[in-house]
Parts: structure tokens; C-alpha cells; sequence
């Protein structure tokens, strides 16, 4: 097996009974693995909510550690939609044409700074970094804050020893108390202000409702695209020809993307509950229990994908849900595609070949599945393209 594979725990659970179990803090929870009963829950947010109690629907649930309710990602329909509509157009600034200069000039950097070392670990000296700086643009904030979300580590719920770490979800907290008190005094034209300039109803947005957005903002996209970004490393370290494909291709980028995507799902699953008893894929499911929407399995499906445990660069047909799916698909899916492209585009520039030292493999621990999602460390090395 090559080092960069990410192998699919969940087949033969998907093909025998298309659910899963595991023990999330001793709340069951019942993992839905195939693509099309994946897609069916996700619609049907009536019987699978997701605005249930602030934390819940995450798996690991985060209701020890959060009271803020992240918003919209944690509303039903309707209320949803107005908050998302609130949100979507700042979430689609990714688009512009001079943030994606912004974007290109800030990961041009990075690869140049990356270049020069002769060793670097990806998670905590690149991939980080990437997402700290590129989370700037974003927000519409000045670049040098990236400096402060870098100091936090990966994760910021969860730390080297514990899965979730109350004490470090509180250094985030306190941060954007301190931010939307700043925002309040000095408006600018950062999402702190827009969102506090926001009206849902005639109402302005309350500052739980602003903090819940924001936080939203912070923990969704940063493993995710720590993942992504990782993974994508490891993968062109053992795919050199994968590079000079993108020279000579260039217009493939956006649908490799959306196959790495598919293929890394950085995000392995999302709850929702359950409000009545019912059945999902012939099992039954109890009132007030907890469901999962496994991306992870679901984008393994081979009764949706051809090959699916092989990155197929130029993949034709690719309805993934690596991104979600329904009304919550995920918000900073513009924006992380937008890194992804750039990065690769990037790469291929200016990189020849990537060597790969050391690693250690992140496993998530499914109880009956154990899932690779990415790396703790992995130590490369980049050579330049010379011509
Ligand atoms: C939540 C979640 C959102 C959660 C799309 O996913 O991402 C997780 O990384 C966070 O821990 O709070 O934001």
C-alpha cells in the first residue's frame, strides 16, 4: 500500500447492512454508509435535525464543551435559510478576482518560504499556516492576526492528549468575545461587522447569534482544510506525474479537486437526531437518538463511483458529498475550494517532486471502523521545478 492511501474502512458494512455503530461519550450513534440513504436523511431534516442542543449533532459531540450554537449549521429549515442567506453572499467573496490574487500571492509565499527548508513538517509548518493566513481573507481582517490562530494548534477543540479540550475551546471563545466587543466599538468591514450590521426579520442579530456564526467559521474549516491540504501533499509526493499533468492540464485542476475532495473526505461523518422513531436503511431508530451522515462511506459507494478507492484526477461524473449535501452543505466550500486550487496550481509551478522523510498516521477511532483521515506528522521535503 502506497503511504498516501487512504484506505475505506467502511465496505463491507456498507455492501452487508449499510449502517454502522459506534459509542460516541456513551450516546450511540448509528452511521448511515451509503450514498443514497446518506442523501435521503440529509433532506430530510423534519425526522433528522440538526438544531437540536448546541453541540450534539457533531460527532464527537461537543455539548460538554459549547454552549454557543454554531449558526446556520445547527438550525432547521425555515430559520435556516434566512441565516444562511445572511451569510452566503461573504461566503462566496472567494470568487473575486483579486482575493483569489490576494490567495494565490499568500500560497506563492508559503511554497517559496517552503522551498528553502530542508525539512518541514506539513500539518503544523505548512498546512496550518496556509489556512491561518488564508482565514484572514475570509474575515476581511489584516493578515499579521494569522499569527495568533497559528499559536492555537490544529484543532481548536481538541489538543495533542484529549478529544475535546475544554480549556482550548475557551481561548477561542474569549478571542471572539474580545473581537465582536471591538467590532461593536469600531465597525469595519470585517464579517464581525457585517454581522452585527444584519438583520434576520427586522431584527438585528443578536451577539450569541454573531458568535455562534463565528465560531462556525473558525473550528468547521480548520482540520478540514488541515486535511485537505495535508493529504493532497502526501498523495503528490507519490504522484510526481500527478504534477506535470496539472502543467500540461491545467484546466483539470477544479475537477481534481473535487476528486481529492471525494477521495480525503477530511470531514468523516456529521450527526443529526433523530425526533420520532423510525427506520433508516430497514433499522430501526429510536426517537432522541443520534444518526450519522457518513460522507466517508458514502463517497466509497460503488454504486455510485467507478473505481472508488482510486484518485481518478479528471473524474467525469462526481456527485460527492465531501462537502455535505442538502440545504447545510458546507458554507466554506468556496472558499476551501478556492485553497485547494490555488495549491494545487501552485504546486505545479513551482514544485518538481516531493520527498517524504517521517510520518505518523491519524487514525479516528470508530470503535468497529478505524478511519485514516490524515496525518500528525508528516516531514517532506520540496524540490523546485527547475527548466
Ligand atoms: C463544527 C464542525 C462543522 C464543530 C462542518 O463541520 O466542524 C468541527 O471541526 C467542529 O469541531 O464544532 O464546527
Amino acid at each position: 500500500m502506497q503511504k498516501s492511501e487512504l484506505p475505506d474502512p467502511f465496505e463491507k458494512a456498507r455492501l452487508e447492512k449499510g449502517i454502522g455503530e459506534m459509542k460516541d461519550q456513551n450516546d450511540p450513534v448509528k452511521m448511515i454508509l451509503r450514498h443514497k440513504d446518506v442523501r435521503k436523511t440529509a433532506h430530510n431534516y423534519k425526522t433528522f435535525q440538526s438544531g437540536a442542543i448546541p453541540g450534539r449533532i457533531v460527532v464527537p459531540s461537543e455539548v460538554n464543551i459549547r454552549k454557543t450554537r454554531q449558526i446556520p449549521f445547527e438550525l432547521d429549515p425555515p430559520i435556516h435559510g434566512l441565516y444562511r442567506a445572511i451569510v452566503e453572499p461573504w461566503f462566496k467573496r472567494p470568487l473575486q478576482v483579486d482575493y483569489t490574487e490576494k490567495l494565490t500571492d499568500q500560497i506563492s509565499e508559503l511554497v517559496e518560504e517552503t522551498l528553502k527548508k530542508d525539512k518541514v513538517e506539513v500539518i503544523g509548518e505548512f498546512a496550518l499556516v496556509l489556512q491561518s493566513r488564508a482565514l484572514t481573507l475570509l474575515l476581511n481582517i489584516p493578515y499579521e492576526e494569522a499569527e495568533t490562530w497559528i499559536s492555537w494548534g490544529t484543532h481548536v477543540f481538541r489538543s495533542e492528549d484529549t478529544a475535546l479540550d475544554a480549556d482550548k475551546a475557551n481561548i477561542l471563545y474569549d478571542y471572539i468575545d474580545k473581537e465582536i466587543d471591538k467590532a461593536i466599538e469600531n465597525p469595519g468591514a470585517d464579517l464581525y461587522s457585517m454581522l452585527l450590521a444584519s438583520e434576520v426579520e427586522g431584527k438585528k442579530l443578536t451577539r450569541e447569534e454573531v458568535k455562534g456564526v463565528m465560531v462556525l467559521t473558525f473550528a468547521g474549516g480548520r482540520d478540514t482544510i488541515i486535511n485537505a491540504v495535508t493529504n493532497a501533499i502526501a498523495y503528490l509526493s507519490e504522484h510526481q506525474e500527478s504534477l506535470e499533468r496539472f502543467r500540461k492540464e491545467p484546466e483539470i485542476i477544479g475537477k481534481a479537486v473535487e476528486e481529492m475532495i471525494r477521495y480525503f473526505s477530511p470531514l468523516t461523518q456529521m450527526g443529526r437526531v433523530v425526533t420520532e422513531d423510525t427506520h433508516v436503511c430497514e433499522h430501526a431508530v429510536k426517537a432522541d437518538t443520534r444518526v450519522s451522515l457518513c460522507w466517508a462511506s458514502a463517497n466509497r459507494d460503488d454504486a455510485v463511483f467507478e473505481n472508488p478507492n482510486e484518485i481518478v484526477l479528471d473524474r467525469k461524473i462526481n456527485p460527492h458529498v465531501g462537502f455535505g449535501f442538502s440545504h447545510h452543505n458546507c458554507l466554506g466550500a468556496t472558499h476551501a475550494r478556492q485553497i485547494m486550487k490555488v495549491l494545487l496550481q501552485t504546486l505545479a509551478d513551482k514544485i518538481k517532486s516531493i520527498e517524504v522523510f517521517d510520518y505518523k498516521e491519524n487514525i479516528e477511532d470508530l470503535d468497529e471502523f478505524k478511519r485514516k483521515v490524515g496525518y500528525d506528522y508528516i516531514n517532506v521535503k520540496f524540490n523546485r521545478l527547475t527548466n
